[in-house]
């Protein structure tokens, strides 16, 4: 740790290790009583390969945990980039709000302690990350669709269409303070790839020229400032605020999103984005992994069913809607019919284009930014690799620059390399 940075951690707080995580559990009743036996019995490994957080497996005779800990630093970097514990706060209710609108897509809540930043949850077994799923060319029958219903209902039952103005504004407070995590999307999605920041690294020298042409793109770089102002200014809904293919668990048949330590209330596009962009990802790295063309297809067959699933199950939400919900209050239809369905497809016509925007600008931070993701890392030939970034790097600029013309899947197909 370099001498001028101090880590700053609330008395309470102790770090755990694989040692002592079993004795802190077996403090905890319900939990002890869950994993069953002895404590001397019980089996604990660290199994958190995410960029910021430790996570414990803990098995007992009847059953087993998770055990998520945020550190007070960024564990990719080390702790010469400190990072408020707080976020797992944010992490916990922003899941306990997700268990309410979309109970079987979460993993249980089962305990949290404040002091020493983790939560206790279901050890989802024989479950893994979508996005290892999708470099090693698995295919999810439900995944897509899960996710669809996932979006929409988090995010319209906690958007001004569904509680009240004073319930949204206490919400948006309660999240308002997660600045820590939100200021390292505000740097690394919008700002970090469109300068020479220290920390950026991109497949080199593949990328020299690519990634030198985007600093110096004044028209994406206004169209991501753009972007940005609304992720900054437009609190819509409750956002998981990182809902990428690695924070989310599949099997065959259930689908599971974790990791909303970036929860805050922003434009709803920017989690529709996210995941949009990460299928992308999945599709074009596919020129390395080699899965073939029908594998292809189907990826971009999950992102339609995504979004066709997200925009039903909202346009159902709607027109179960009751009087609550300051937006588009239903006192507005009575002398204008017609308004009810116009208003809808407004707003789902502007989620559409924000979901395109924030897809393309989460697609082009994991290839010239810091923090990368496995599909393309995994990717072992630099120049195979490099032509896979580019092809998609060249298609998220499309779709920032064309949002508001691109109006339908088709036309996003359309955009894809043949
Ligand atoms: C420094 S944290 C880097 C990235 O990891 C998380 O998953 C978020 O996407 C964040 O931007
Ligand atoms: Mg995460």
């Amino acid at each position: 740790m370099s001498a001028s940075v101090q880590l700053i951690t609330p008395q309470g707080y102790q770090a755990l290790s694989p040692a002592t995580v079993t004795a802190y559990l077996s403090g905890i009743k319900a939990i002890a009583a869950k994993l069953g036996g002895d404590v001397s019995g019980w089996r604990a490994r660290e199994i958190g390969d995410g960029n910021l957080n430790l996570v414990f497996i803990v098995e007992g005779s009847s059953g087993a945990v998770v055990v998520k800990q945020a550190l007070p630093y960024v564990r990719m970097v080390g702790d010469s980039w400190p990072l408020p514990l707080a976020r797992a706060h944010y992490e916990y209710y922003a899941l306990v709000e997700q268990t309410r609108h979309a109970p079987n897509l979460v993993p249980a809540l089962y305990h949290h302690d404040h002091d020493m930043a983790l939560t206790v949850m279901e050890y989802l077994a024989p479950h893994i990350i979508l996005r290892k799923g999708l470099v090693a060319g698995k295919t999810y029958p439900n995944m897509a669709r899960d996710l669809g219903l996932f979006a929409a209902r988090t995010l319209f039952f906690t958007s001004d269409l569904v509680i009240s103005p004073v319930e949204k504004r206490e919400m948006t407070a309660k999240f308002l303070t997660n600045t820590a995590m939100c200021k390292i999307s505000e740097d690394l999605i919008f700002d970090e790839p469109y300068y020479a920041a220290p920390l950026n690294r991109h497949t080199s020298p593949q990328l020299d020229d690519t990634a030198l042409e985007f600093r110096k793109d004044t028209t994406l770089k206004l169209a991501v400032q753009e972007l940005k102002n609304k992720f900054m200014n437009a609190p819509e809904a409750l956002l998981h605020g990182d809902l990428h293919t690695g924070s989310v668990m599949v099997t065959e048949s259930d689908t599971r999103v974790i990791d909303p330590e970036f929860a805050f209330c922003g434009p709803m596009g920017f989690d529709t984005g996210a995941v949009m962009a990460n299928l992308f990802m999945a599709y074009f790295a596919q020129e390395g992994h080699g899965h073939g063309a029908d594998y292809k297809n189907w990826i971009v067959q999950q992102a339609e069913i995504f979004w066709d699933v997200f925009a039903n199950e909202f346009t159902k939400l709607w027109n179960e809607r009751s009087e609550a919900g300051e937006l588009y209050n239903p006192r507005l239809f009575a002398d204008a019919p017609e308004l009810k369905d116009k208003a809808l497809q407004a707003r789902l016509d502007a989620i559409w284009q924000d979901t395109l925007g924030y897809a393309g600008c989460k697609i082009i931070r994991r290839i010239l930014g810091l923090a990368h993701v496995e599909d393309f890392e995994s990717i072992e030939n630099a120049d195979i690799r490099a032509r896979a970034e580019k092809k998609a790097l060249a298609f998220a600029r499309r779709l920032i620059l064309e949002r508001t013309a691109l109006k339908d899947f088709k036309s996003i197909k359309g955009l894809l390399p043949a």
